[in-house]
């Protein structure tokens, strides 16, 4: 049997627990250290998780440790100097969303772990839901035939900034924080994008960035969608976090509604099923949805290790996603459509 894979976390913040939780819960892999440079944190997750050696410098634990991969959680200003620390270790590196604050960050980051010959994967976990794994086996029947239109959307008026201060107080906020998972589903659902149409609003007073964006795209096999996103649209029944998707195709189509209930209509007829992801025993509503996703994704890191198989969402991968996130932003301002290839 292959010896356990030892791992050691960089960032020990508000979301670093559901990926410590989710270490706990895949076998052959063990997180031996934690880092984070505000001592309180590190004190925070060190025991909370029996975590014994603790780095509030990064660079002390690639000296310190023996490690298989680092997972890092801090946000986007530090992702480029701990990729690149970790490449220059030889240390194979996940690194969480939004991948860099620019793309020029990524592409080099990416470069960097090229040149070294190790492996990188990004933390784009929405596309591992299980509602979202769910209608991506419904297009893959192709009970529907060949999808042609789509629209991916996250509409919701949830706190999220009492969690997450910092995404009151960026220049961007939706498009970056949430929307780039939303981008990622469309091109997991329907392919790459040639061109992204994009409007912006800020409809809270309190914060810095937009918190509305509405997207029109096309895909490169000929399929559209529009990715909506909104942190300002009070609902009778708040569905924070879910994404809801509707693909039509030549033959049919699919619904993923409020409450996880997904509804096709195909060849075979109409189906009605209920996706809800199961409430793993340390998760907690509303965010069991991403939580699942995060053990998703992080066994599926262990298992392209093993396999020494390419993430889903490597890094070269999600160059695509952050380029749709770049382009987003220029398309606002100069309201017309940006080409991607130009871009990558
Ligand atoms: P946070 O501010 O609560 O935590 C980040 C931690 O990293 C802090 O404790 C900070 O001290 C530490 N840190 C920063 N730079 C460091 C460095 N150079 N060395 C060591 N420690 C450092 O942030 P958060 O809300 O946990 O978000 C972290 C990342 O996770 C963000 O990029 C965010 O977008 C992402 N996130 C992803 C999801 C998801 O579903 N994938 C959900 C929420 C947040
Ligand atoms: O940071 C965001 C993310 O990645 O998922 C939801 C979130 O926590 C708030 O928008």
């Amino acid at each position: 049997m292959a010896a356990e894979l030892r791992g050691a976390l960089i960032g020990c913040g508000f979301f670093a627990v559901n990926q410590m939780h989710a270490w706990r819960d895949i076998a052959d892999v063990s997180i031996v250290a934690v880092c984070d440079r505000d001592p309180e944190r590190l004190t925070v997750v060190g025991n909370q998780f029996g975590i014994a050696r603790r780095y509030t410098d990064a660079a002390a634990l690639f000296v310190g440790e023996s490690l298989d991969f680092v997972d890092i959680a801090t946000t986007a200003p530090s992702h480029r100097s701990l990729v690149e620390m970790a490449a220059r270790h030889g240390v194979p590196a996940i690194c969480q969303k939004p991948f860099a604050p620019s793309l020029a960050d990524a592409k080099a980051m990416v470069k960097a772990c090229t040149d070294a010959g190790v492996p990188l994967m990004v933390h784009e976990n929405f596309r591992w839901q299980s509602p979202i794994q769910a209608v991506r086996a419904m297009l893959d029947s192709g009970d529907i035939g060949t999808p042609f239109f789509g629209r991916i959307s996250f509409r919701s008026a949830y706190d999220v900034f009492s969690g997450q201060p910092y995404l009151a107080t960026g220049k961007r906020f939706i498009i970056e924080d949430l929307g780039i998972h939303s981008l990622d589903i469309a091109r997991f659902l329907l392919g790459d994008v040639s061109t992204i149409t994009t409007r912006t609003a800020r409809i809270n007073p309190n914060i810095a960035g937009e918190d509305v964006a509405t997207m029109l795209m096309d895909h490169k096999s000929g399929a559209m969608s529009v990715v909506d996103c909104s942190y300002a649209t009070k609902l009778a029944t708040e569905p924070f976090p879910q994404t809801l998707v509707e693909i039509d195709g030549s033959d049919g189509t699919i619904r993923l509604e409020q409450n996880y209930r997904l509804t096709v209509t195909g060849r075979n007829g109409t189906a009605v099923s209920d996706v809800s992801p199961p409430l793993l025993p340390w998760a907690s509503r509303p965010w069991h949805n991403i939580q699942e996703s995060v053990v998703a994704i992080q066994k599926h890191w262990v298992d392209c290790l093993a396999n020494g198989t390419e993430p889903a969402t490597s890094g070269a991968d999600n160059l695509r996603t952050l380029a749709l996130v770049e382009a987003a932003y220029a398309g606002a301002a100069s309201r017309k459509p940006v080409q991607l290839d130009a871009l990558l």
